[in-house]
């Protein structure tokens, strides 16, 4: 089939040509289509009938291109095949954390979904002094269950195999291998530098052999270790919030990677997030940033009490280690497996940061800086917070000794 990208004027006839949207909206002569997407891959139109507001839904549409960039840039449409699945997936381990899918279309690329109609992204909110008691624990309770359903701890070796098969997503992963790993380590034309930043802070990451052999050693685990399925881009523009509940959006570079992965992103961009509001004046400039890395301590705890309590409750059905003849091997495998995933996690976090500041896709908390100075005093924090990450990562005893690193 030819590729069309659906127009705004399309939109009202596309749906009503949907039996599934024929059960959610009473009438489609006067709906209300806005495009929406600011992200760097697709087009988002939100839909509303404006007689009756609550009948809504969300049209996310995969184009042969990255967005950001133009078609330039060919990108595989089959992204949205593995978006779709992976909202199908995760929805249904997390139904109170992640979008309903009502259609999918393979041909058209798209899917059409639930409105989180009164919620909003976490970093526009964050940036707009709102702050959410709750989130730390729901991305606790996401990454626990996505991962440890997905893993070998729960999956017999089978269906784990065909799963892994099922989300390889060859073109995303090459970009995060690219914009994460690689690019900001190589002077590439992809890179992008605040002109206020001292070379020597760039020559810091990017002319330390041990830093690159560590992200190399990192890279080479992103690219091997396929423990469980991963968000693949959890930061916090991926996450959707209000008083009380928490939702995660667009797993299109879902894949299955190591954990620490999901863990790492999501704790450096709150560590991102400290590093751009501390460049803020103000009392909620501080009440933001204590609430940055308490979320930070939250969820890197919430997740592995929630991930190890997990793991114990499906222990004996999943025989994984067999029989625990001294009552406490599987005790002992549990501890060493956190203690690695821990180190995964904060190195990933480094790389999520250093990438951040001198590669592809900036974040909007230290990229809105509008004095270059400031914002570059904020990416120069970021960049010592990711160095001791990728450098001592092995030798931190909590995650309370690395919000120490942070504060430093
Ligand atoms: C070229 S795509 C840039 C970034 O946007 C996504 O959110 C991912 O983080 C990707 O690396
Ligand atoms: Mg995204």
């Amino acid at each position: 089939m030819d590729f069309h990208r659906l127009t705004e004027g399309d939109m009202p006839g596309f749906l009503e040509s949907l039996p599934a949207m024929q059960a959610r909206f009473t009438a489609f002569d006067a709906l209300e289509v806005s495009e929406v997407g600011d992200g760097n891959l697709n087009f988002v139109y939100i839909v509303t009938n404006r007689r009756f507001p609550e009948e809504t839904v969300v049209v996310k549409q995969a184009v042969p291109y990255l967005r950001v960039v133009g078609e330039s840039w060919p990108l595989t449409r089959h992204r949205m095949d593995i978006e779709t699945a992976a909202l199908r997936h995760f929805r249904a381990l997390c139904p109170q954390h992640v979008p309903e899918v009502f259609h999918a279309d393979a041909d058209r690329s798209l899917v059409v979904m639930q409105r989180l109609r009164e919620h909003r992204i976490l970093r526009g909110a964050l940036i707009d002094g709102q702050l959410f008691p709750r989130v730390a624990e729901h991305l606790a309770t996401f990454m626990a269950r996505s991962l440890f359903f997905s893993s070998d701890f729960y999956l017999q070796p089978a269906a784990k195999r065909e799963a892994v098969k099922r989300f390889t997503n060859v073109e995303l992963c090459k970009i995060t291998e690219d914009l994460i790993f690689t690019h900001p380590y190589d002077d590439s034309s992809t890179n992008s530098y605040n002109e206020a930043l001292p070379r020597t802070a760039i020559n810091r990451i990017q002319h330390n052999p041990h830093l690159r052999a560590v992200v190399g050693e990192l890279k080479y685990a992103f690219m091997t270790r396929a423990e469980a399925l991963l968000h693949g881009d959890l930061h916090v523009g991926s996450v959707m919030v209000n008083a009380n509940e928490t939702f995660v959006i667009d797993p299109e570079f879902a894949f299955y990677g190591p954990m620490g992965f999901d863990v790492g992103v999501l704790l450096a961009n709150l560590f991102l997030g400290w590093c751009g509001h501390g460049a803020r004046a103000g009392a909620e400039s501080a009440a933001t940033q204590r609430w940055l890395l308490d979320s930070a301590a939250q969820s890197w705890e919430g997740f592995a009490n929630q991930f190890t309590a997990l793991w114990r409750q499906h222990e004996e059905d999943s025989g994984f280690i067999g029989c625990d003849l001294d009552g406490h091997s599987r005790a002992m495998f549990r501890d060493a497996f956190m203690r690695r995933l821990f180190d995964d996690t904060l190195g990933f976090a480094g790389c999520e940061m250093v990438r951040r500041v001198l590669g592809l896709a900036k974040v909007a908390e230290i990229a809105q800086i509008e004095d270059l100075q400031t914002r570059a005093g904020a990416e120069i924090r970021a960049l010592r917070i990711a160095e001791r990450l990728l450098l001592e990562r092995r030798a931190a005893t909590s995650i309370h000794q690395v919000l120490d690193w942070v504060r430093a």
